[in-house]
Formats: structure tokens, sequence, C-alpha cells
């Protein structure tokens, strides 16, 4: 594998010291003159957010796979689900004058200044999976990843079906949202509630955030199971939450699938095949198999070519209405 992998704590002490020794010599170990060769002499630094879930082990991979694919040398590091390892993974691309930054920020705000760093260098930044929160144009070139809006919306438009379907009087909802403040967590609950509040049979009546982690997501549903007499559905922001919750379900001896209806985001190969079993109701697309685009965008910033701001992967609704669950591909995370 053609990569410079450095990852880890013990390599954080590493970039440290090369940080030390750049501001110290006031040069870096990359001579700025270089430029990437055509065939892809390409140096990006990725800044990952986690491994909190296996969409995320799913993002890493393929991020890592690309690079080779295309013989980037790829500087990546795994901010372990802190802001600021990322901000200081990104400083540390800095210092090595890498050609292109990318990274996945955990939440949307508190980029600006170490962005602004970035841009001052004359590195371009490209923001994947999820967004930030700016008033600052120049600070990113562009964006790839998810509508997770257009999630939440699919979501309730499953739901709405689903009610129709039943005849159902009156649904309650409860909803284990992802990480506060992060986008896909805002725009998921948004575009679901949007979807379902002209619906007087379906109520949200109670959310709470399960961080994206499956033992928060067990959590979250014992404590709804615990507080409210009436759960109809469980709309989940994501699929390692949902599997906590089916546990948490299964240990009250609640039937998840036809106890409680289940909505869940991601497409994770475990819950499409409790889809199958009957064990969960929906399941929203939201692939993590981005990272040839980002190679393919990052060489055109590379050669200073215009890229789109915004570039979106195409994600799918699956469900138990649909009559070809068992020719789906396998999917790869
Ligand atoms: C969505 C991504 C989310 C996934 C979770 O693009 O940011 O983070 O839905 C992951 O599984 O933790």
């Amino acid at each position: 594998m053609h990569s410079l992998f450095v990852s880890g704590r013990k390599h954080a002490l590493a970039a440290f010291v090369l940080i030390a020794i750049i501001a110290l010599t006031g040069c870096s170990n990359r001579d700025v003159s270089e430029q990437p060769s055509e065939s892809g002499g390409l140096i990006i630094g990725f800044a990952q957010l986690g491994s909190e879930s296996a969409w995320r082990l799913g993002n890493t991979q393929s991020i890592i796979e690309a690079a080779e694919r295309a013989g980037v040398q790829l500087m990546f590091e795994n901010a372990q689900q802190k802001q600021e390892n990322q901000i200081r993974d990104i400083r540390s691309f800095i210092a090595y004058r890498v050609d292109v930054i990318a990274f996945a920020p955990i939440v949307e705000d508190g980029w600006d200044n170490v962005l602004g760093e970035a841009r001052d260098a004359g590195i371009p930044v490209l923001v994947t999976d999820r967004m930030i929160n700016t008033q600052d144009d120049t600070l990113f070139a562009g964006f790839i990843g998810s509508d997770f809006y257009e999630e939440g919306v699919m979501a309730g438009e499953y739901l709405i079906k689903k009610a129709d379907a039943i005849d159902a009087e009156s649904l309650n909802i409860v909803e284990i949202s992802g990480t506060v403040e992060s986008t896909p967590m805002k725009q998921r609950a948004q575009g679901f509630a949007d979807t379902i509040k002209g619906d007087a049979r379906l109520d949200i009546i109670d959310s709470v955030s399960g961080d994206f982690i499956r033992s928060k997501g067990k959590e979250c549903m014992q404590k709804f199971i615990d507080t409210h007499d009436k759960i109809d559905v469980l709309y989940s922001h994501n699929d390692a939450m949902t599997l906590g919750a089916i546990e948490a379900m299964e240990e009250a001896g609640l039937k998840p699938g036809e106890d409680i209806i289940i909505i869940t985001v991601d497409g994770e190969q475990k819950a499409i095949d409790l889809l199958k079993e009957g064990k969960i109701n929906c399941v929203v697309e939201c692939t993590p198999l981005i990272g040839d685009t980002i190679m393919q965008i990052a060489a055109q910033l590379a050669r200073g070519e215009e890229i789109p701001r915004y570039t979106y992967s195409e994600d799918r609704v699956f469900s138990e209405f649909d009559d070809d669950l068992d020719e789906l591909p396998e999917r790869g995370y």
C-alpha cells in the first residue's frame, strides 16, 4: 500500500515534533515547489473523526483503498471522536504541506481558524461526509457526501406509507438521534419532522441523542421503554444505535419490527439482514463508500481545475414493501 500511514496516539507525538521542527526552522520537510505528478504523486491528508460505527469503518476503508488505487500518498489520522484532535491533525497536514486536506467534521462549528490557516498556506480543503457551519466561503473548495435532509424525508415518507398500510389511527414515535450539533443529526431530524408534520396520526413523543454509538442506542431505548406506555415507532439516525435499541426491546419482551416499527439510517449489512428477518421495517441508505470520488476530486483540485461546490451521493431506501430484498448485493460495510 503506497500510503504514508500515520495514525493513533503514539504518532500524535511524532506529528507534534514535526510541527515544532517546522516552527523552529520555518521550513517543512517537503519542498513547496514540488508539484504532484499527473500520475498521482499526490499527497493527501485525511482527518477522520473516529471509529464509532460500521459506517465509519466502511468509510475509512473506502478512503484508504481508493488512495491505493489512485496511487495517492495518504496521511491518515483518526481523531477518536474529538474535535480538538481533528484540528491538531489538520495542522500537522498544513505543516507537512500536503497537496490537499480532506476531513469529516465531527460537528459543524469551530473550524474557521484552522481552515483559515490551511487557506493561508495555499492548501485546498475538501469537506467530506458531514458539513461545517461557516460564513466564509473561502475556507473549503467543495463538499462530498450524502443529503441527510433527504434521508430524513425518505424515512418520513416510508412511515406515512406504513401508517396507510396498517390503517393506523395514531402512532407514537420515539427518536434516537446522532451526535449533537452534527449535520446528519440536525438534518435527518429536520427532514423527518418536516415530512410528517402535516399528518395528525404521527407524533414524535420523545427524542434523545445516542451519539451514533450502539451502547448509547440501547440506553436510550431502555429509557424510552421505562418512560412511555405506548411506543409504536422508533426512528433511529444510524444502524449502530438501532442494533442497541433492538437489544433493549428484546430484553423487555418486545418484538422489534412488529410491536415497534423500526426505521434506521445507514444501510449496513447487519441492518439489511434484520430487514429481511422482519426485525427492521425500513433502512434508509447513506453510503460511506465515497473514497474514489474524494480521490478524483482531490486530484482535480491539485491540478487547479474547477470542482463542483457540492457532490452528493445517490442514496436509496429499502423497506418491507420491497419484493427484491433477497437479490440485494453485499453492502460492503
Ligand atoms: C453519516 C455519518 C454518520 C453515520 C453514522 O454520513 O456521518 O456518522 O450515519 C456515523 O453511522 O457515525
